[in-house]
């Protein structure tokens, strides 16, 4: 069920290995009536997505339409623009792809595998005990029933499959909902066309309590998104209601990015204020019946550019372990135990790089911290990894990567307190204890792509 990011990649994987493969989407085709309005709205692929993307045979096609970005351009309040690199070589960056084209691609190659996509399908009721499921097309107001051997939900973070399992056994839902709401905005392009600000980064513009990002396009433009919070504490969305208060807001706060949005006021009024959350549940799957993945299954904040990501590595889990065990009970269950402590790794550090994002890439102690951060990484490569390019850089999983992480940052944090430069550190004492408790990581986990 979903025809969005995880759906038509794990049905093209499911498919290949001789399923029959399903596939139901309450939207119509993107291929045939355009997508979205138009509207440009990116995302980041990082290593671990494009890892699977390659396994399906796509990551050079989605490569050829993706933007690089080599590091964060931050852009302060006062001060210099400065540009900082995510990894340490030009094959450790993430890249900008464009929603519309990759999900029009995934779909693409689920049918030439031979798995069968549905538009204009939503899922109503299930009944589990039949194994039959309803779907309602909400353009001609009708209705039929499928029989299922099993459901698999890929249907994003409101899933319905979800609210059908949940009719028949607790799923111990919880969902902590983010203070901040999101806005998207767009820069366009130059007069001639071109990019206004550099295209090969990710830009911030860090403001302590909230933030700006821009992401570029193919198309020489930018989807910019201002977080904030939505109300409490000013400012906040609530109280920037009508386009003069937002336009003074952007004077005040981001002054040099208010010059690339002529059509602030447009945007404002146009894209909807929209919430985040963190959704955690204890169970996945319905014994051999149903499963959820993607963000059905751990729908988390956007802060570490991870969700299609993992939602793409739950895919050729899933596809892998579907294989390996007969019976989908086996499957599910050794899918959720694989991939649950996983995506509360990655849902934590998405929370923690808010923090980061907004403040901390502005604040002297975060900055020498980092930049021990890369000195070790060059002295130790391969044990002393970086937190952002373990998660973003390799596959090595979420939950090792956040354990690591923790240690790692301590030893940063000691090393650095009270010094003001990091050329005072004392190296001898770091190597001895990197060397003595930081074991290389996994080759498999470093694995270069093709
Ligand atoms: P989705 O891609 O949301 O797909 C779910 C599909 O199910 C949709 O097509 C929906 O129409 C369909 N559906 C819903 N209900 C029903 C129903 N009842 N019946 C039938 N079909 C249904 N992640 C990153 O890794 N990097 C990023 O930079 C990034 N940026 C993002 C920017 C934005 C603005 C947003 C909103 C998210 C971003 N994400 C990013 C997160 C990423 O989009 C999701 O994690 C990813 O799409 C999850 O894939 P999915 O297949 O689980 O869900
Ligand atoms: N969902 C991203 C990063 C990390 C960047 C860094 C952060 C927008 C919604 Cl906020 C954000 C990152 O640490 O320097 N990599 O990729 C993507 C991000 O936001 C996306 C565009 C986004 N996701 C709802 C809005």
């Amino acid at each position: 069920m979903g025809g969005g990011l995880a759906g038509p990649l794990l049905a093209c994987l499911l498919a290949r290995r001789g399923h029959e493969v399903n596939v139901f989407e309450r939207r119509p085709d993107p291929r045939v009536k355009g997508y979205e309005g138009g509207r440009s709205i990116n995302l980041a692929l990082a290593a671990r997505g494009l890892a699977v993307l390659h396994e399906a045979g796509l990551g050079e096609a989605m490569l050829k339409q993706a933007v690089e970005m080599r590091g964060r351009m931050v852009h302060p309040r006062e001060g210099q623009i400065n540009f900082q690199p995510y990894g340490r070589n030009e094959r450790e960056v993430i890249w900008s792809v464009h929603r519309g084209r990759l999900n029009m691609l995934l779909l693409d190659a689920a049918e030439a595998a031979g798995a069968r996509i549905h538009f204009n399908q939503r899922l109503g009721a299930v009944d589990f005990s039949s194994k039959r499921a309803e779907l309602i097309n909400d353009h001609d107001r009708t209705a039929r029933s499928i029989d299922f051997d099993q459901l698999i939900g890929a249907d994003g973070a409101g899933s319905a499959v979800r609210v059908a399992m949940q009719r028949v056994i607790d799923l111990h839902q919880g969902v902590e909902v983010l203070g901040h709401g999101y806005k998207e905005l767009e820069i366009p392009p130059d007069a001639d066309g071109g990019f206004r600000i550099a295209r090969d980064a990710l830009h911030i513009w860090p403001r302590g309590g909230y933030m700006l990002i821009a992401l570029p396009n193919t198309e020489g433009t930018f989807t910019a998104t201002l977080f904030l919070r939505k109300g409490g504490e000013l400012p906040n969305f609530e109280a920037l209601s009508d386009t003069h208060s937002a336009q003074a807001f952007f004077e005040a706060e981001f002054a040099d990015a208010l010059a690339l949005m002529p059509g602030l006021a447009k945007d404002w009024t146009d894209h909807p204020t929209s919430g985040l959350a963190t959704l955690r549940l204890q169970r996945w799957h319905l014994d051999g019946r149903a499963v959820l993945l993607g963000d059905a299954a751990h729908a988390m904040v956007p802060f570490h550019g991870q969700g299609m990501n993992c939602a793409f590595e739950d895919c050729a889990a899933l596809d892998r372990l579907m294989f390996e065990h007969a019976d989908s009970r086996d499957a599910f269950a050794a899918f959720e135990a694989e991939r649950k402590p996983n995506a509360e790794a990655i849902q934590a550090m998405a929370l923690e790089n808010f923090i980061e994002m907004r403040d901390s890439v502005d604040n002297p102690d975060w900055r020498r911290q980092r930049a021990l951060e890369l000195l070790l990484a060059d002295r130790h490569a391969g044990h002393f990894v970086p937190r952002y390019s373990m998660v973003s850089f390799t596959r090595t999983p979420y939950a090792v990567a956040f354990e690591r992480g923790v240690w790692q940052r301590q030893l940063l944090a000691d090393a650095t307190r009270g010094l003001d430069d990091v050329s005072q550190v004392d190296f001898a004492q770091l190597d001895a204890r990197i060397k003595a408790e930081l074991p290389p990581l996994t080759e498999q986990w470093m694995t270069p792509l093709p």
